[in-house]
């Protein structure tokens, strides 16, 4: 494993430069009224990148102004979808030119690889933009057939001003599947984005307005989830929070919307993803799939397949065969391109991921692989597998939201789903067999937003989102534009009418 000091990325590539650090209100990079500043850190080495404004209720304020005005007066929402669409095809291909420069900033900040980012996460940004450019001028509403002599009819109008409150793991992905729709429906908007992840979003406004959308309508405010996020959450005109993190934030964000002005809240929140291996598995496939839904994105990915069951009839060579595959993994400097795994994001990460280890151990489950840091600098964790784990072990029970996989076995399929669903949350499950049957069947009985059959993290254009504590309303697809619009009925009465 090697890391390369701040100054270097390992791979011959330059770090780029930090253009953008203030604040984005009202088409204008600004500082926080305050003044504050908080530092983002290099998750490589613990350095710090730059300063960046912290934004604060103050600054909530002045964006959600600026957002209000360029909604109830601007042109954004007056002028037509297919416009709306041709500005933000123009923004997507703005990302596209930007991609180097793009991937290495996030890179950077997020510690996510240089070549996913490239090649996954920013044309999955710019291809956001132009699915929901495509709807823009497609959102129409609905002839009602009424009783007696009236006529009714329902226009779908863009909700107002929302809030977008985003995660660091996915900081451009997350980014565009709020942004893309609401964008569409005719919004203007606020976007606070997780103060470890910076980065991409200040750059993302800076395109927008070189794209033409107008002032006001995509403000971005750094800054910490306490002041920054809670300022947005409460504010009495914000109409609108689309929020993806934490459970216990999530309860954070309802419960503010609800103490203010009652606005609607999406909420996309962890999750304890089962991977179902059935006997009759392709096992070199399996373990494949298993390996890569847990350690693609070091673990940090809300639909990550942390708990793993196997059927009984093959564990033990999954057990042998999945050990030996892990320590193929490669661990190292993100900008690498040999590199399977960067470093967790921050340290409160890393120190978290490593003390539901330590847990793992003390409850008794055996440390099959991995299982420490590793480096002598930065926040890397071996990509680590329990075996023997047991339902109510807290490393069974709770996200951890790193590369650490439980794996289980099962006899039956009754046993599978019963496993499987013995969690609070819900928000994806991986079901591998060449049956299709027991394909059908399990995936009926899951309680997840999103199932896999014989893959994993497909997603293209399919809404997810959550069953019980992940949360609820959908992220992506046509659901999700629908989350940006209201819904009017308009009602005439016809005189004379001969129906
Ligand atoms: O999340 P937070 P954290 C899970 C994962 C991770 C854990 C903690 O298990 O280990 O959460 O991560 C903003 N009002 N997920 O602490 O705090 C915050 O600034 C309004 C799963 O980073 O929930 C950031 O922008 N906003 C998840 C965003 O919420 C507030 C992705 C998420 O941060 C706020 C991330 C407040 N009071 C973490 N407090 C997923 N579902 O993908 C914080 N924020």
């Amino acid at each position: 494993m090697a890391t390369e000091s701040n100054g270097s990325t390992g791979n011959g590539l330059k770090i780029p430069e930090i253009k953008f650090t203030k604040l984005f209100i009202n088409g204008s990079f600004v500082d926080a009224v305050s003044g504050k500043t908080f530092e983002t850190v290099d998750p490589r080495t613990g350095e710090v990148i730059a300063k960046i404004a912290a934004g604060d209720k103050e600054d909530v304020d002045l964006a959600v102004k600026a957002a209000r005005e360029a909604f109830d007066h601007g042109k954004w929402p007056r002028m037509s979808g297919f416009e709306r669409g041709r500005i933000m095809m123009k923004y997507a291909d703005m990302i596209e030119q930007h991609v180097d420069e793009l991937a290495a900033l996030e890179c950077l900040d997020a510690g996510k690889l240089f070549l996913l980012n490239k090649i996954l996460d920013m044309p999955g940004g710019a291809n956001m933009l132009r699915y929901y450019a495509g709807a823009a001028d497609k959102i129409h509403g609905e002839t009602l057939k009424m009783s007696g002599q009236l006529q009714g009819y329902t226009l779908c109008e863009p909700i107002g001003v929302v809030g977008h409150i985003i995660p660091w793991n996915f900081p451009t992905i997350m980014f565009f599947l709020k942004v893309a729709p609401a964008l569409a429906a005719g919004c203007t908007m606020i976007v606070k984005p997780a103060e470890q992840t910076p980065l991409t979003a200040l750059y993302y406004a800076h395109l927008a307005k070189q794209a033409g959308i107008p002032d006001g309508v995509l403000n971005v405010v750094t800054g910490f989830g306490s002041k920054a996020g809670a300022a947005i959450t409460s504010h009495m005109d914000v109409d609108l929070v689309s929020f993806t993190g934490s459970t216990e934030v999530g309860r954070l964000v309802m419960e503010a919307a609800a103490k203010s002005n009652l606005k609607p809240v999406s909420l996309e929140l962890g999750g304890k993803s089962p991977v179902i291996i059935f006997d009759d598995a392709d096992i070199d496939m399996a373990i494949e799939l298993a390996r890569r839904a847990i350690f693609f994105n070091k673990g940090e990915i809300c639909v990550a397949g942390s708990r793993v069951f196997v059927q009984e009839g093959i564990y033990d060579e999954f057990v042998r065969k999945i050990a030996e595959s892990s320590k193929k993994w490669v661990v190292g400097d993100p900008f690498n391109p040999q590199v399977d795994q960067g470093p967790q994001v921050d340290r409160k990460q890393f120190e978290k991921i490593l003390s539901y280890i330590d847990n793992g151990k003390r409850e008794g489950a055996t440390l099959l692989t991995g299982g420490k840091p590793c480096g002598d600098k930065g926040f890397y964790i071996e990509p680590t597998i329990f075996t023997d784990v047991k339902d109510d072990m807290l490393i069974a029970k709770d996200e951890i939201f790193g590369p650490v996989m439980s794996l289980m076995k099962f006899k039956t399929i009754e046993e599978a789903i019963e496993k499987a669903n013995n969690t609070r949350y819900g928000l994806a499950a991986g079901i591998v067999t060449k049956d299709l049957n027991i394909a059908n069947r399990v995936s009926r009985s899951i309680r997840a937003g999103i199932i896999w059959i014989n893959c994993y993290f497909a997603f293209d254009n399919c809404p997810f989102g959550g069953y019980k504590m992940s949360g609820f309303g959908r992220d992506g697809g046509m659901y999700s534009l629908h989350k940006y619009l209201q819904i009017k009925s308009v009602v005439t009465p016809i005189y004379d009418s001969p129906w």
